[in-house]
């Protein structure tokens, strides 16, 4: 058995969750088109015969706006001490910036191996890649430099086969069936704040917390209720929305989702609770599940 751990780093947004899912192939970690979705470092387990690859989703490092934002960088800087090999994600539509350079600085002093990944690559020429490489070799010593697309599963077999090479260890950390190291109570919450991420926009994402009430089995029917916090009064009207039509979709896709992912019928409530400046508040990010 070869094994490791490789920390997937980068600015919010630039697709770390989604390449993840897409080495699993089953969504472990959520996505969206909003920056910050991610809260949580997040294991997944790619197994192959005699390999076990743990990568580590983090949350994108940023400039922090409240409590919860120092947090989360907090969070993916800590990834950075369980891994063997760092990947370095970043999104080549982006120009090469302050952000990048920041989180370079923080991958130097931790002193790991790190892989370049410019990710969505399907959405810009091929010469331009040429550029972006040279402009990225003048800020550190990679390894490895590798061109992906994450959405259009692009060399992702490619970058798994040079991973072996990094795989050092001989340990079996994870069951064979075992892809993820997190609780299906915290996928629950998760689902529902995905939908939230979807389907709202602006500050209203970013000022929610998903939170589980109550989990039984009625009958055959799993009963699930998820409290969604706001922090504001006119937030909580923006996600009921008119006449409930909100909420009520947000309920729809997340059922959805949970009923593939357990493989049963859901019956899914949701309320809307409004916890002011939640976001600055440790004992919140605790209950949250954040912390
Ligand atoms: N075109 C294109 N879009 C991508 C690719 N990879 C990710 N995306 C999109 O980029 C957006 C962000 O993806 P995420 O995987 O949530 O990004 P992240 O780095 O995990 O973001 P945070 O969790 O906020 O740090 C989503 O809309 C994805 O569909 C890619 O290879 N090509
Ligand atoms: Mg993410």
């Amino acid at each position: 058995m070869k094994s490791g751990f490789i920390a997937l780093v980068g600015r919010p947004n630039v697709g770390k969750s989604t390449l993840l899912n897409g080495i699993l192939e089953t969504k472990v970690s959520i996505v969206s088109n909003k920056p910050q979705t991610t809260r949580n470092n997040i294991q997944g387990v790619y197994h192959e015969d005699g390999y076990q690859m743990i990568f580590i989703d983090t949350p994108g490092i940023h400039k922090p706006m409240n409590n919860l934002g120092k947090h989360l960088n907090r969070q993916a800087l800590f990834s950075l001490e369980d891994a063997d090999l760092v990947l370095f994600l970043v999104d080549v539509t982006a120009p090469l910036g302050k952000g990048d350079l920041f989180v370079i600085e923080k991958l130097k002093a931790a002193n790991k191996p790190i892989i370049l990944i410019l990710n969505k690559v399907d959405k810009i020429n091929k010469d331009k890649v040429l550029e972006i490489i040279t402009d990225y070799s003048k800020t550190c010593q990679f390894e490895e430099i590798i061109p992906i697309s994450s959405l259009k599963q692009k060399d992702i077999d490619y970058l798994i086969s040079v991973l072996k090479k990094y795989m050092k260890d001989t340990k079996k950390y994870y069951e064979d069936n075992q892809i993820t190291n997190q609780s299906d109570e915290f996928m629950i919450t998760e689902f529902v704040r995905e939908k939230v991420f979807e389907l709202t926009k602006e500050e209203v994402p970013h000022s929610t917390a998903c939170f589980l009430q109550n989990i039984e089995i009625k009958k055959d029917v799993l009963v699930i209720d998820v409290d969604i916090i706001v922090d504001k009064e006119n937030i909580k009207k923006i996600i009921v929305g008119h006449n409930g039509s909100m909420i009520k979709e947000i309920g729809m896709r997340a059922r959805h989702d949970l009923e593939k992912f357990f493989n049963k019928k859901i019956f899914l409530n949701l309320f809307v609770k409004t916890v002011k400046d939640w976001r600055e508040k440790e004992s919140c990010l605790t209950e949250y599940g954040i912390k």
